[in-house]
């Protein structure tokens, strides 16, 4: 018999983590029109006239409202885009993300 002795070799698998997706979130406020919002949500966020709708009026009337969800780098991106269009044109329009959990 041989003396070779086999060690059961334990695979180790690395375990990769997939990075964490982020909320893009609408906020409301007291000065944005309605009708901007949804102008706003439609452009960046490619949503239909009804989608749009839905989303502005869920911030009107709970105080804020989960857009979409993406990677880090492109919900940060959008909610800046987004909150710009608001800013160039003058309104307090506020678009924010937060990590998922
Ligand atoms: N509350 C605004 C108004 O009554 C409309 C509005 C909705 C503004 C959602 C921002 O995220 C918002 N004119």
């Amino acid at each position: 018999m041989s003396d070779l002795v086999t060690k059961p070799r334990t695979k180790i698998k690395p375990k990769t983590q997939r990075p964490r997706l982020h909320k893009v979130i609408l906020v409301n406020d007291d000065f944005t029109p309605r009708e901007f919002v949804v102008t706003v949500l439609k452009g960046v966020f490619s949503m239909s006239e009804e989608e749009a709708y839905r989303v502005m009026i869920t911030a009107h009337r709970r105080g804020a409202c989960v857009v979409a969800v993406y990677s880090k780098d492109i919900a940060e991106t959008k909610a800046t885009q987004a909150t710009e269009k608001g800013r160039a044109a003058g309104y307090p329009l506020l678009f924010t993300t937060e990590p998922e959990e």
